[in-house]
Order: C-alpha cells, then sequence, then structure tokens
C-alpha cells in the first residue's frame, strides 16, 4: 500500500490492484489540424499536460502497473456515429471529413493516433471508444476485471469531457478514481479547474486529484518498499 497527497484528503492505493488509464491523447484533440481544432478550439492549449503524463506513464511502468490507453474515434463507414455527434462542428470539417491529419476522428487515420510523446508499448492494451466516456461501448471493463483492478489514476484530455465521463463511469462501476490535474487539460482553462474542483467537492464525491509530482513520489516509494 502507498498513501498518495491529494485532494480533498490522502488516498491509501494498492499498487497490485491499480491501473494507470489516459484518456484520448490523439493527435486529433491535440494538433492543428484534427477534431479539436474542427470544433474551434486552440489546440495549444493541450500541450502543457504532455510532459506531466509522459512522467506518470513512465513512473507506472517502472512499477509494473497496468497501463491502458484510450482513443475516442469511429468506424470508417461511421456507422458507429451517432448522427447528432456528426452534426456539430464546421460542415467541411467534421467527423469523416478529410483533414491535414486524414479523415477527423476515423480510426486507423494519422489523426487517431497517440501522440508520439505517449506512444503505447507492446502489451499495453489501446482501447478505441466511440464516446466520451471509456468504458461505454468498449472491453475496458473486461481489461480491468481481468487483473482485479480496483484504483484507476486517470489522465489526459480533456479534463471536463472525456476524463470526467469516464470517472463518473468509472465511479458508479465502483472504482476509486484518483485524476492527475496536470497531466489533464482542457481547451477551457475555467472548465479544467471547475472539473477538477467538482471530483473533489462534497468529500470525493466521485474521486480524488492530486498532481504527477505527488503521484510519481507515491509510486516510486512503493516500488521500494
Ligand atoms: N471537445 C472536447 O473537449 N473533447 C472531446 O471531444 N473529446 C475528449 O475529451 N476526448
Amino acid at each position: 500500500m502507498v498513501t498518495v497527497d491529494a485532494e480533498p484528503g490522502p488516498l491509501a492505493i494498492d499498487l497490485a490492484t491499480t491501473a494507470l488509464v489516459i484518456i484520448d491523447m490523439q493527435r486529433d484533440f491535440l494538433e492543428p489540424g484534427g477534431f479539436g481544432e474542427s470544433l474551434g478550439n486552440d489546440v495549444s492549449l493541450l500541450a502543457a499536460a504532455v510532459p506531466p503524463a509522459r512522467a506518470l506513464l513512465a513512473a507506472a511502468r517502472r512499477a509494473g502497473l497496468l497501463v491502458v490507453h484510450t482513443r475516442e474515434g469511429h468506424r470508417p463507414d461511421l456507422s458507429d456515429a451517432p448522427a447528432a455527434k456528426i452534426a456539430r462542428g464546421t460542415p467541411s470539417a467534421r467527423i469523416g471529413a478529410p483533414g491535414p491529419m486524414g479523415r477527423i476522428l476515423i480510426r486507423g487515420e494519422p489523426g487517431h493516433d497517440i501522440v508520439a510523446d505517449l506512444a503505447p508499448a507492446p502489451g499495453e492494451p489501446v482501447v478505441d471508444k466511440p464516446g466520451k466516456g471509456a468504458f461505454y461501448a468498449t472491453d475496458l471493463a473486461e481489461i480491468l476485471a481481468a487483473r482485479s483492478v480496483a484504483t484507476l489514476l486517470v489522465c489526459g484530455v480533456t479534463t471536463e469531457v472525456c476524463v470526467h465521463t469516464t470517472v463518473r463511469e468509472a465511479n458508479d462501476r465502483g472504482y476509486r478514481c484518483l485524476v492527475v490535474s496536470d497531466a489533464c487539460g482542457s481547451y477551457i482553462p475555467a472548465f479544467h479547474a471547475a472539473g477538477l474542483a467538482m471530483i473533489v467537492a462534497q468529500g470525493s464525491i466521485f474521486g480524488w486529484v492530486s498532481d504527477s509530482h505527488r503521484v510519481v513520489a507515491a509510486i516510486a516509494a512503493g516500488r521500494t518498499a
């Protein structure tokens, strides 16, 4: 067991049943020309999350934690993309439209890839998800159950959309979720801050929040204990 300094209070976790879940650190969200920009966002705002996520990923790998990567995207024929989702955004740059990184938010296209700095290592599950939450229409629950995972360290983009939805889904499924603040990012800084505050309000209503320095220190302490 290790204790992570967190808000709203310290969280004791068993590293043997803890997984790192990295949400949607894809070129489509982090680089110009993808889905994030097509929705009118300044994608450079997400860059700050990459180095902390990289430090967290390295610490998790050193400690032998299960690492799961997720990607938001759709089948090339768009058969899993609701019309109501496709209809949003600039018509010339909607889901499935051609862009500088291939068709926007489509599996197999360059923009759908995880950014190079956080590329999955062999053996690390990559979960492709059609929605905002990582449990909806995926096998994430089965992957976690196979390793008896009870606690999730969650980071990625964006804080108030896919990270939040995933943490809400996980909380309802009985997982304890620790969100790593500086390894998350949003196009709307006020929503990043509010999203984190919502998680820990009311005595940790659906999770805990810490930062990469404190989480990496705790993981390292557990490794040598
Ligand atoms: N637009 C936005 O903030 N996010 C998404 O559409 N997907 C994720 O958060 N991954």
